[in-house]
């Protein structure tokens, strides 16, 4: 075991619930085993890679062809998107998505909670690498909170003396059955810009089915989804439900076939098992922070029976 993973395990290791060990290719994670659930979670992008509620199917989809490399993004789980969402406004050298999830972030504290769920803080905070990708000073900290549900906090202050407007998403890859048998209830009459084509404002007006790539931002939407994961095997049917804070904008993505066999860490036909609903502050919804003002963006996922 690794000097740090060593020294992580002296400070923060939470006896019979949280423990710190090499993931893949060697990268330090964080297990959490407390009885309510199961989770993993990199310090690499603070990257929340697993979550199973005991008696459950696991929740987030991870691609078989995942990399965990120092500059990739790990694809699946919840990468966190900070400071913009998608490609940089006016430099196209500069990462999609910003650069909070190719990080390596530190270990801010751990605690286990009078329910039984567990608690794991990780922070970022500006660097001279991040400064020269965004000129601003900032703390960001992930509060996740493993338990029957996971709960999901990124919240960031401006601690500079420079107001600037931040993009974010918690960029969540469920696991489904079969895409074919999925619905999206909570969009219903919201507008969302379809990215898919030419950025056109369209309506939403019913329940949300996917039948081929999507890739939408829906607007001024405070709403809980809930993904209706219908299996051929009724047992395994469930509903996952998103709860949201801190975010008027949802984003909807799932790569479909071709899209998916281009990208070299997803799998061919991983699309069939995955949608992203997306808590975010995205479109019009960015947020502008003023010196030591704190924004929270925050989501709270549950499997409820069906
Ligand atoms: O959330 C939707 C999206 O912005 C899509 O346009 C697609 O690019 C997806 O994110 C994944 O982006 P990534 O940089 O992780 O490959």
């Amino acid at each position: 075991m690794t000097d740090q993973i060593e020294a992580l395990n002296r400070q923060f290791s939470l006896a019979g619930q949280l423990h710190f060990q090499a993931g893949e290719n060697g990268q330090p994670m964080v297990k959490i085993d407390n009885g309510l659930a199961t989770a993993a979670v990199y310090l690499h992008g603070a990257h929340i890679t697993a979550f199973q509620p005991r008696g459950s199917e696991p929740v987030l989809w991870m691609s078989p062809l995942a990399q965990f490399q120092a500059d990739k993004a790990i694809r699946g789980g919840v990468p966190v998107i900070w400071p913009w969402f998608g490609p940089h406004a006016t430099d196209s050298d500069k990462p999609q998505h910003g650069f909070a999830r190719t990080a390596e972030w530190r270990v801010g504290a751990t605690e286990a909670l009078a329910d039984g769920s567990t608690q794991l803080q990780l922070v970022l905070n500006d660097t001279s690498v991040t400064r020269a990708l965004w000129p601003h000073v900032f703390s960001l900290s992930l509060l996740v909170t493993v338990g029957e549900e996971l709960n999901i906090e990124l919240t960031c202050c401006n601690t500079g003396e420079q107001a600037f407007t931040v993009g974010a998403a918690l960029h969540s890859y469920f696991a489904i059955g079969d895409i074919n048998q999925v619905s999206v209830d909570g969009l219903q009459g919201c507008e969302y810009i379809d990215q898919l084509d030419g950025d056109q404002i369209k309506l939403q007006d019913e329940a949300l089915r996917i039948s081929q790539e999507v890739d939408r931002i829906y607007l001024d939407t405070e709403a809980t989804c809930v993904i209706h994961d219908e299996r051929d095997d009724a047992q395994l049917s469930r509903q996952i439900q998103i709860k949201k804070t801190g975010s008027r904008s949802t984003v909807v993505w799932n790569p479909w076939a071709e899209k998916a066999k281009a990208m070299g860490d997803f799998s061919d036909d991983g699309y069939q098992q995955m949608l992203c609903i997306e808590t975010a502050n995205a479109g019009d919804d960015v947020r502008l922070l003023l010196p030591g003002e704190v924004h929270s963006l925050s989501q709270i996922i549950s499997v409820l029976g069906d």
